[in-house]
């Protein structure tokens, strides 16, 4: 199957984070890769990843990084695949300083901004799906199914613990 999603993540910490957007295109039977790609640590790789992003047929890319938090951006700024952008949870700043970084780009080079933390991954994985089924109906079909499961397993009244 060809990688049409990128995972990259600024450290390996990120990981229990950026994988609940890897177990979202698990589910929806889409390809990916995950890899470590710093901005600060390692920006050569992060030019490497954003110069051959189209040329290798990603058509998504999700950006996990927390604190000061330029991944998203940067690879944005390299890059005319979408990039979604999720803002990590820190100790220090509980992920607003993530959120902050990644959402404030100045215009022209947007990425889109999810929530701090795990939801904002798994809504990541989704928000890719979305876009890839814009062209592709059996993800298109695949998505359908999975948002129809979700809101059938919400109980119409709450019962107690
Ligand atoms: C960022 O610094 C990473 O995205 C990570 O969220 C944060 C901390 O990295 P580690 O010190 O845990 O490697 O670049």
């Amino acid at each position: 199957m060809t990688v049409s999603v990128g995972i990259i993540m600024g450290s390996q910490s990120d990981w229990a984070t950026m994988k609940e957007a890897a177990l979202i295109l698990d589910e929806l039977g889409i390809a990916y890769e995950a890899k470590i790609v710093s901005a600060h640590r390692t920006p050569d790789r992060l030019w490497d990843y954003g110069r051959a992003a189209v040329s290798r047929g990603l058509k998504v890319i999700i950006a996990g990084a927390g604190g000061a938090a330029h991944l998203p951006g940067m690879m944005a700024s390299k890059t005319r695949v979408p990039v979604i952008g999720v803002p990590v949870q820190t100790k220090a700043l509980s992920g607003v300083d993530s959120l902050y970084s990644i959402l404030q780009m100045p215009k022209g080079f947007p990425v889109a901004t999810m929530a701090i933390g795990s939801a904002g991954a798994a809504n990541a994985g989704l928000m890719a799906a979305g876009i890839l089924a814009v062209s592709d109906p059996a993800v298109a079909e695949r998505l359908d199914a999975w948002r129809a499961a979700l809101s059938a397993s919400i109980p119409e009244e709450p019962k107690d613990d």
